[in-house]
């Protein structure tokens, strides 16, 4: 297993566990994050053992966003030649399901990263907030897109311009995070799930991830005819018929990942 100088990644079956590790700073994302975080995610989807990661941070902070001591001396011409935090785009392409498990803080960056994850599970301690307005910038890393089509525009909107935190209970009935767990629980809870995950037929996760991201992407009509196609596709894998006959046997499947 590589080691990483801001991660702790761990294989727990097949599960790949990522604890962001930079407790000096609240887990501030800086640019060694991001490489660290996408050389992680690139091994992760590489390898066939691995079913689904958990992304995680400390208890007081899954990450205070994006590092504004490393942003504090640029220039507009720095970040726009440099096309800052465009790598963070390569994050989401990840193919197999990243689960984020937030307990403290996640705001800016950290809210972002947290929505750039397939789902996220928040402890009964999260918070969430984009409040880069009192910087005097904004969100940066995709937040004013994913926040307004996770909760809508009347809360995206009084989030991004006041700055203020939603937390745990608020998170859940607004729609950004699937469930809330006891603090305490919270890897353990993200774990298990992506455990369920990792046990699925790996080409049915990869289509059902494809599947619900497209529905981000395109129109209702266009969505349901990819959706439908894929569906079809999967027909052709030896999982499916597997998957079907031990259904009708009465007994558990074994997948090929064919
Ligand atoms: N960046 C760098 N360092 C940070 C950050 C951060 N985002 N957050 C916390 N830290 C550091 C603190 O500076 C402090 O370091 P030190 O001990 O050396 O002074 C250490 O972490 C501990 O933090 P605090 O002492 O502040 O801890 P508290 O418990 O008192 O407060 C808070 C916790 C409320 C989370 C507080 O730290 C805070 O408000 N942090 C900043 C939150 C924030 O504004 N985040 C948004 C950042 S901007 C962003 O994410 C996207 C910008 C997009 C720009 C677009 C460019 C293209």
């Amino acid at each position: 297993m590589p080691t990483y100088e801001t991660l702790l990644v761990e294989q727990r079956g097949r599960v790949t566990l990522v604890t962001l590790n930079r407790p000096q700073a609240l887990n501030a994302l800086n640019s060694q994050i991001l490489a660290d975080l996408l050389a992680a995610m690139a091994a992760f989807d590489a390898d066939p053992g691995q079913g689904c990661a958990v992304i995680t941070g400390s208890e007081k902070a899954f990450a205070a966003g994006a590092d504004i001591k490393e942003m504090q001396a640029q220039g507009f011409a720095d970040m726009y030649a440099h096309d800052f935090f465009a790598g963070w785009d390569r994050f989401t392409k990840t193919r197999k399901p990243v689960i984020a498990a937030v307990s403290g803080y996640a705001l800016g960056g950290g809210c972002e990263l947290a929505m750039m994850c397939d789902f996220i599970l928040a402890a009964d301690s999260a918070k969430f907030g984009q409040p880069e307005i009192k910087l005097a910038v904004s969100p940066g890393m995709g937040g004013s897109q994913r926040l307004t089509r996770a909760v809508g525009k009347a809360k995206a909107m009084e989030m991004c311009l006041t700055g203020r935190m939603m937390d745990a209970a608020e998170a859940e009935r607004a729609g950004l995070v699937s469930r809330v767990v006891p603090a305490a629980e919270l890897v353990e809870e993200a774990v298990k799930t992506a455990t369920t995950i990792a046990g699925m037929a790996p080409l049915a996760v990869l289509a059902n991830k494809e599947m619900v991201n497209a529905a981000f992407e395109t129109s209702l009509a266009m969505g349901v005819q990819f959706e439908r196609r894929l569906f079809h596709a999967l027909f052709a894998t030896e999982d499916q018929s597997e998957g079907m006959s031990a259904f009708v046997e009465k007994r558990a499947g074994t997948w090929t990942g064919k």
